[in-house]
C-alpha cells in the first residue's frame, strides 16, 4: 500500500511558497561627490528602478550634505531608495558594486575619500550580518544625518530592525536636516 497520507503531506509542503522566495524590503543609501554628483545619483536611482528580480518602491529627494571624514573634498549628494528584491544579500551587494563600477568608481581615495558613486545596503529586511563583506544593518546608519533624513522621508514610521524607530534615531542624532536639491530645471 502506498503511503497516501505521507505523500499528501509532502505535496502540501511542496506547494507552499518557501520563505527564501519571498521578496525582502531593502533600503539602499546613495552618495556621490565627484563627476556631477546630482547626475550620478539620479542615474543610479534610474538603474535601481530596473534592477533584476526587484521592484522599485520609493526614492527620497536628493540632499546636499557636508562631507563626513576629510573636509578637503566636495559636498556630497545623498539619497535613499527602497526596493523589494528576491536577490539574496550578497547577490544584491555584487549587483550594487557592478553599478558603482559602471559609474567609474575607484577605491583608492582613502577612508571616506571622494567618490563618483557609493551604494550601501542599509537594511535588508530584518536580516543581520556581521562579516566585513556585508554588515547588516549598515553599521553607520544611526550616526549619519545624510542617511537618516532621506530614510525618514520615504518611511517615516520605520522601525529600524535591531535598533529603534527612525524618529528616535533622528532625535538621538540631534542634527539639522540637510538642504534638499531641486532637480527641476537641472541638466542631469
Ligand atoms: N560592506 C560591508 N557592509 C556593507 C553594506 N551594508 N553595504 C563592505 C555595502 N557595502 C558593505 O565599501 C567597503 C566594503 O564595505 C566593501 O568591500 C563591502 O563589501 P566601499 O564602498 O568599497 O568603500 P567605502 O564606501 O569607502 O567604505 P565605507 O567605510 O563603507 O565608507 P562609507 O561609510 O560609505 O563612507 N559624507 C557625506 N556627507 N555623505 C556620504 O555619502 N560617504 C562616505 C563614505 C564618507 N563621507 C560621506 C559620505
Ligand atoms: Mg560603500
Amino acid at each position: 500500500m502506498p503511503d497516501i497520507k505521507g505523500s499528501q503531506v509532502r505535496k502540501k509542503q511542496k506547494a507552499r511558497p518557501t520563505r527564501t522566495n519571498m521578496p525582502a524590503s531593502v533600503f539602499i543609501a546613495l552618495g556621490s561627490n565627484l563627476s556631477g554628483p546630482v547626475g550620478q545619483v539620479s542615474q543610479a536611482i534610474n538603474e535601481l528602478k530596473v534592477l533584476e528580480n526587484s521592484r522599485f518602491i520609493a526614492a527620497s529627494s536628493l540632499y546636499k550634505t557636508t562631507p563626513m571624514g576629510p573636509q578637503d573634498q566636495p559636498a556630497y549628494i545623498n539619497a535613499v531608495v527602497n526596493i523589494q528584491t528576491t536577490q539574496k544579500p550578497l547577490e544584491l551587494l555584487h549587483s550594487l558594486q557592478a553599478i558603482e563600477n559602471s559609474h567609474d568608481r575607484t577605491r583608492d581615495t582613502g577612508r571616506w575619500g571622494a567618490r563618483t558613486l557609493d551604494l550601501d545596503i542599509l537594511l535588508y529586511g530584518i536580516e543581520r550580518s556581521n562579516t566585513s563583506e556585508l554588515t547588516l544593518p549598515h553599521p553607520g546608519l544611526q550616526h549619519r544625518g545624510f542617511v537618516l533624513y532621506p530614510l525618514y522621508e520615504i518611511e517615516p514610521n520605520l522601525n529600524v530592525p535591531h535598533l529603534a524607530s527612525i524618529k528616535q534615531l533622528l532625535d538621538q542624532l540631534n542634527e539639522a536636516m540637510p538642504p534638499i536639491i531641486s532637480t527641476k530645471n537641472l541638466e542631469i
